[in-house]
């Protein structure tokens, strides 16, 4: 009977068992009478160490042909050494290729000049392989789990809603289209009108994470043509304030999770999740036009915040406030034209309920108040000249009785992007997808 298989970390305390071990080779050095090979597993790397005269001459010759990147087992002694990276080694009696790999590869991991990010996501696999992109992968499953956690708290329950639609909800021009039997159909830019429409179900509380697709004009650093969107939507609040609160609560929570879980795995991005401040400061979109230096009464003073001025709004809210989060409030109708499902302010009707989070300057977030009044919605419908026969199955959840509600959606991959100080937001996902990638 073969005994089980360790991890490198295990090993310190495993001294004088015999074990066995597996992994990917990353280096082979034979310096005369010993010899290293350097075995990466998901907890990092150990050495098989080979001595004249105590191992397996075959030992010797099987390493010495083997190339980078091919998948050994051994079994074998575990012995302390002080100077081996993880305290102790392994002396093999016996190693199997599992697989060999192919030479030359066509990306190193183990070299210390970095490929640039197309050679890197062409051979994404390899890439993967490398110690600094594993923890951003192990960041990214730690926060779904951390959010799935604090939803749960917050009475949320999670619902997955459908990825092919006859209409989109975000604007025609952002909508994959794909044939459906014949028929045209379209990949989902949002959970939007769905989340919405279980607001009339005795759910009250929803979220979804799920991939959402936009084909997207603009190749930049901070969009995808799919990515993580992770939903939400709450019936009978009051008001946009209920939402900010449960958003506060969420990353809060998410937040603290995900540090604590990757300490507790040795993360070198437990450090980096900050302590989040509450509350996060509320600033309108009128103030945040004010403090870039527009000039209120001015048409400009509802015009957008473009990325330049959002980076540069940021560092002002920060200046001001000391938080690297706010909540820039209520968004002018005139933005939100398009966003027919968006609620105007009764009292200012020019104004409306929708907000975004904002984060180090970037956009993680929008959402807001709906319009819950069907014959409100209509006309908001007409006036975006959208038209309301392409939104029946939609509008009938809102004839039968619907309570008021909001939500929001946050981006995974813009969070991910922040929080492990990544340039590109296709760095935060395994297999990015972008106009001009859709391989690997
Ligand atoms: P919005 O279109 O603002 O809102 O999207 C919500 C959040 O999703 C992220 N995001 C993206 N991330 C990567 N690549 C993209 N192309 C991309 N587009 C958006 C951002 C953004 O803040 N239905 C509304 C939400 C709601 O009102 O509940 C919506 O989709 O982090």
């Amino acid at each position: 009977m073969s005994p089980p298989r360790r991890l490198s970390r295990e090993l310190p305390s495993l001294v004088g068992q015999e074990v066995r071990v597996a992994g990917h080779l990353q280096d082979y050095r034979a310096l005369g009478g010993v010899s290293f090979a350097l075995v990466r597993d998901r907890a990092g790397l150990f050495q098989l160490t080979l001595k004249k005269g105590q191992s397996p001459e075959t030992l010797f010759e099987l390493f010495q042909n083997l190339p980078r990147e091919s998948v050994v087992r051994a079994q074998g002694t575990v012995v302390a050494n002080p100077r081996a990276k993880v305290g102790a080694e392994v002396s093999p009696t016996a190693v199997e290729v599992l697989s060999r790999s192919a030479v030359p590869l066509p990306l190193g991991v183990s070299d210390k000049v970095g490929a640039d990010l197309d050679t890197r996501l062409n051979h994404r696999v390899l890439d993967l392989r490398k110690p600094e992109n594993q923890v951003i992968a192990e960041l990214r499953g730690t926060m779904l789990w951390a959010l799935r956690e604090s939803f749960g708290e917050l009475g949320f329950t999670e619902v997955e809603t459908p990825k092919i639609l006859r209409q989109g909800a975000e604007g025609g021009a952002t909508m994959f289209k794909v044939d459906y039997y014949g028929s045209p159909a379209y990949l989902a830019q949002s959970p939007q009108l769905y989340k919405q429409m279980l607001m009339a179900t005795e759910l009250e509380r929803v979220f979804e994470i799920a991939p959402a697709f936009r084909a997207e004009p603009s190749d930049t650093n901070r969009h995808m043509t799919e990515f993580t969107s992770i939903d939400a939507e709450m019936a009978y609040i009051d008001g946009p304030e209920e939402l900010w609160d449960t958003v506060e609560e969420l990353i809060a929570g998410t937040f603290r999770r995900t540090r604590e879980r990757l300490l507790a795995r040795g993360s070198p991005f437990a450090e980096k999740i900050p302590e989040v401040e509450r509350p996060f400061p509320r600033v309108t979109h009128r103030e945040g036009s004010e403090l870039l230096g527009r000039k209120p009464g001015t048409p400009a003073i509802d015009a957008e915040i473009g990325s330049e001025e959002e980076r540069a709004l940021g560092d002002l809210v920060q200046k001001k406030y000391g938080n690297d989060f706010y909540l820039l409030t209520e968004f002018p109708t005139s933005l939100k034209a398009g966003t027919f499902y968006a609620m105007r302010q009764d009292a200012h009707p020019e104004l409306t309920h929708y907000f975004d989070l904002e984060f180090r300057g970037l956009e993680l977030m929008s959402g807001g108040q709906r319009e819950h009044r069907v014959d409100r919605l209509e006309a908001n419908m007409q006036a975006a000249g959208v038209d309301a026969k392409n939104f029946a199955g939609y509008l009938e959840a809102f004839r039968y009785g619907m309570p008021p509600h909001g939500g929001f959606a946050l981006g995974l991959d813009r969070i991910v992007q922040r929080l492990a100080g990544l340039t590109n937001i296709r760095e935060a996902r395994l297999f990015p997808r972008d106009r001009f990638r859709l391989e690997p």
